[in-house]
């Protein structure tokens, strides 16, 4: 029996080298074994590994181990997503160069990786701003270009007036600069886009086939995509009343049933109208330029109070010449929706509720919930948007929604006015072309030329990757690729002219929306892909990453994939089959008395009779245990992956990460748990090495039979491999690691009673207990490799248990021999009792009326019927 403790510090860096020596993880492209795809989504170089990293590639890792035991090829590869906006600040914060600051992170942050033990194809490692990356990115920004799938539109853009520069949404705090201060405006200016709105009703249609992703984030993707059915309305306007004579406005609406509960009429500051009507307001004029100042972020615009303008413009009704509809201009009417205009119906819609009720517009409401009487019907504050039948609507009284939405667009698809009909039905989608330029130097250029002659020239493939200028500088507010002496000064390469590189840079989003792709032959130096390669790699089988990322970084993705089919570079459509979305780790937080926050490390957490209670270790001084929230460096509730690696090894904080919680909620770090996943490391190693004392009286060959000890003993490492085999196909994680511990409870009774007073054990026993250790490190590999490797070793295995195949279930084992019945006497619980599986009907019956509970019950009555339910109940009617 050992009495060595197992040593994680000494173990996990061993095997560690190991793996590495021997290549282990190392994917072959041309491994004829069938494929398996596992992939976490990428990190984002900041520096330190953060604790959310290690739930999210241990997760992928288990999973990884697993499919590879399985026999698959499996495809376990790790970069970097390294363009962005936080290197540019470290070099103006802290003058360091950003490609600097970038390789030195990935650097550091390779080195905590490899900590964890992770089972990761290093060989295909890049990072997104390496120009042997990013070379074949614009290669595919050019091909999409050629292909009618890249373009240049008018956006608006936030300006700071003061740094005289475009700022991303995210430095534009309170509709100021984050620099500067000054109050930020909207400017429109030429940008890139992706036109991914050709693929609208593709990319909603196609999440049907989605089925091993979540619900939710099919969800929130089919909610951002924005599928509406409606009707394209003309409104006749009363030219009287009309800046220049205008003799309609079109507007854009999903509910023509509620045309005749219109109050108003409401069209973007943005609206050609609009701007001819405050050409002769001056207010009118100046309210449009109040309302543009508060940024495009539209969690903006969906919060700010709702403001209006009334233009003295007047609409009329569509099915009543008589009755006339005021124009406001209204800051929640958006320009890039729709037509930039619609009608109000305030008691159906709660903006238009809050808008009338601010302007006493008033309401009349038209759709009348069921059950409910029409006269009394009544809205206030709470506009209606349920089901109902048609009031207050002339010819639609009585119908059903539907029913008058087809009314009214059968009315207006056949009335004209000139040729052109007045309604027409419309699909809309809410998602928009994919702006991809950023006024960023930390980023892939986009590589085209600007010639005064020529106009936009694609730079020649021969002359890719641009590469970004080693020596920008930083002390200028904008973007440094444009202030560079001479990097954007070249020469046309169609004429020969002087010209202009283009200096925007793309979205690191698109960094991020083809590596997956990438990863399957990085290579290739003359392509983006191998297709042959990619199509028999991809689709990646399991992704795995924060719900954040749920809506662009996937939908961009899944663009992407098809925008590289339409130019030859790959032939699928969907690039993730699977996909899970994994719980964050919160933590309580802690405060002193002045409000400050203080680490876990600082505090002493201590267990008494009035619950928990905390202390500064350094003063003694009361510390209040706050909320569990998301780790956060504001709130100093984080703990370091290095320190818990130090001081209790990878495992111990894989174990934990898994054991806790289902994987897509949130776990909650807590020490306690993690010194019992600590000693249940000691303990495991403690029961494998008893068992290896145990199993050395095992013959080398399998017994011909195995008596009740051995038979009680295969059955719980044969059960617990079933079990643990599905749990990890599933993703039910911390399900798995119950089943292991329960197995390694029952393994060490067994071998408490095996191993007492008998040293010569039954050859059939030592056999199954030599089995049953086997098969227990194989089940916990994959959670604890290291220690499993250890094991492994100990246990006499030749080779590695990360390269060992995974063992083979015996079924006969998994079928219960016994149940056991509840008795009840007339219909009363009365006890139980256990009958072999294959009892038949009389023998049951005789089991039941022979218990003494049962006779007690009868007290001496005859019996008239017994009723079995198989494996269920026995009822004794007497
Ligand atoms: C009248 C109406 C009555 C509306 C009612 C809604 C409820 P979805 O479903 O998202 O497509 N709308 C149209 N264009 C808009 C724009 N550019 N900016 C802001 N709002 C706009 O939403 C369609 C509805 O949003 C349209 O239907 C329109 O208001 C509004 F009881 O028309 B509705
Ligand atoms: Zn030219």
């Amino acid at each position: 029996m050992t009495s060595e403790r197992y040593n994680a510090r000494d173990a996990e860096p061993r095997w560690q080298r190991l793996w590495d020596e021997q290549a282990i993880f190392v994917s072959k492209n041309d491994d004829s074994r069938p494929k398996y795809y596992v992939l976490e989504m990428f990190p984002y170089p900041s520096g330190r590994i953060h604790i959310g990293h290690v739930r999210n590639y241990t997760l992928g890792d288990v999973l990884a181990r697993f499919m590879r035991a399985k026999g698959f090829n499996v495809l376990h590869p790790m970069g970097w997503d390294a363009f962005g906006l936080p290197a540019e600040n470290a070099a103006i914060e802290r003058k360091v160069a950003p490609k600097a600051w970038t390789y030195d992170n990935i650097a550091a942050m390779k080195k905590q990786l490899r900590s964890i033990g992770l089972s990761l194809d290093w060989s295909r490692e890049f990072a997104t701003c390496d120009p042997s990356y990013y070379k074949h990115q614009q290669k595919m920004f050019l091909d999409m270009l050629g292909a009618g799938l890249a373009e240049r539109e008018k956006r608006k853009l936030n300006w700071d007036p003061v740094d005289m520069t475009v700022l991303a949404n995210e430095q534009v705090i309170d509709g100021r600069g984050w620099r500067s201060g000054a109050v930020v405006e909207q400017r429109e200016m030429s940008q890139w886009v992706f036109k991914i709105t050709k693929y609208s009703q593709e990319l909603l249609s196609a999440l049907d086939g989605l089925d091993r992703w979540p619900d939710k984030v099919r969800l929130m993707q089919r909610n951002w995509i924005g599928r509406s059915e409606g009707l394209l309305v003309r409104f006749a306007l009363d030219a009287a009343t009309t800046p220049a004579g205008e003799s309609e406005l079109k507007i854009f609406t999903t509910r023509p049933d509620t045309l005749f509960g219109a109050k108003f009429m409401a069209i973007s500051a943005d609206h050609p109208l609009a701007q001819a009507a405050a050409a002769k307001n001056p207010e009118l004029a100046e309210f449009i330029a109040d309302i543009k100042k508060i940024g495009t972020a539209q969690s903006i615009i969906d919060t700010a109070e709702k403001q209006g303008f009334d233009t003295g413009i007047r609409a009329v009704h569509p099915f009543d010449p008589s009755w006339k509809l005021p124009v406001y201009v209204a800051n929640f009417v958006l320009m890039e929706y729709g037509t930039g205009a619609i009608f109000g119906c305030p008691a159906h819609d709660q903006r238009d509720l809050d808008f009338v009720n601010k302007y006493n517009l008033g309401n009349t409401p038209v759709v009348c919930p069921e059950g409910q009487d029409p006269k009394s019907f009544v809205i206030t504050d709470t506009a209606y948007d349920g089901d109902g039948r048609m009031i207050n609507s002339r010819f639609l009284d009585g119908m059903t929604i539907e029913q008058a939405k087809d009314e009214v667009a059968k009315r207006l698809e056949s009335e004209l006015r000139g040729n052109a009909p007045v309604g027409e039905r419309q699909v809309n989608f809410r998602l928009r072309d994919w702006g991809i330029s950023r006024q960023r130097y930390w980023g892939c250029p986009i590589p085209v030329i600007h010639c005064p002659k020529c106009d936009v020239v694609p730079v020649p493939d021969a002359d890719l990757p641009v590469t970004l200028p080693d020596d920008a500088t930083f002390d200028k507010p904008g973007n440094a690729l444009d202030h560079h002496p001479t990097w954007k000064h070249v020469t046309c390469p169609k004429c020969g002219a002087k010209a202009q590189r283009e200096t925007d840079t793309m979205d690191t989003f698109v960094d991020s929306s083809w590596y997956f792709a990438r990863f399957t032959d990085p290579w290739n130096e003359t392509a983006p892909t191998t297709p042959a390669v990619a199509n028999r790699m991809l689709p990646v089988d399991q992704y795995i990453g924060g719900v954040e990322h749920a809506i662009l970084h996937l939908l961009y993705s899944r663009f992407f994939t098809r925008a590289m089919k339409a130019t030859g570079h790959i032939a699928l459509d969907e690039p993730f089959a699977g996909m899970f979305t994994q719980g964050m780790v919160v933590h309580e937080t802690y405060q002193k008395a002045d409000g400050t926050y203080v680490q876990p490390a600082e505090v002493k957490v201590e267990v008494g009779g009035n619950g928990r209670r905390a202390t500064l270790l350094t003063t003694g001084e009361d510390i209040q245990i706050g909320p569990i929230e998301k780790m956060s460096k504001s709130k100093k509730n984080t703990v370091d992956p290095d320190d818990i690696i130090e001081t209790y090894g990878a495992d111990v904080a894989r174990w934990f990460m898994l054991s806790d919680s289902p994987p897509d909620r949130d776990v909650i770090w807590s020490d306690e748990r993690v010194q019992g996943a600590s000693r249940f490391v000691q303990r495991l190693w403690r029961l494998v090495n008893d068992s290896i004392e145990l199993g050395k009286a095992a013959p080398a060959a399998r017994p011909a039979s195995f008596g009740t000890d051995a038979t009680a003993l295969r059955k719980a490492a044969h059960g617990a491999l079933d079990k643990v085999t599905t749990g990890i196909e599933r993703l039910h994680f911390n399900v798995c690691l119950a089943h292991i511990r329960e197995f390694a409870n029952s393994f060490s009774e067994i071998l408490q009673r095996a191993g007492q007073p008998a040293p010569d054990l039954a050859p059939d026993l030592a056999w199954a207990i030599r089995e049953a250790g086997q098969i227990l490190v194989q089940l916990f590999s994959p959670m604890m490799p290291h220690l499993a490797e250890e094991c492994w070793q100990a246990l006499g295995q030749s080779g590695l248990v990360s390269e060992a195949n995974w063992p083979q279930i015996e079924r006969d084992l998994l079928v219960e021999d016994s149940v056991t019945l509840v008795v009840q006497v007339n219909g009363k619980k009365r006890g139980d009792v256990t009958v072999a599986t294959a009892a038949q009907n009389p023998e049951i019956e005789a089991a039941v009326l022979a218990l003494d509970a049962v006779k007690l019950a009868l007290d001496g009555k005859p019996v008239r019927k017994v009723i079995i339910v198989p494996k269920r109940i026995v009822n004794v009617v007497g």
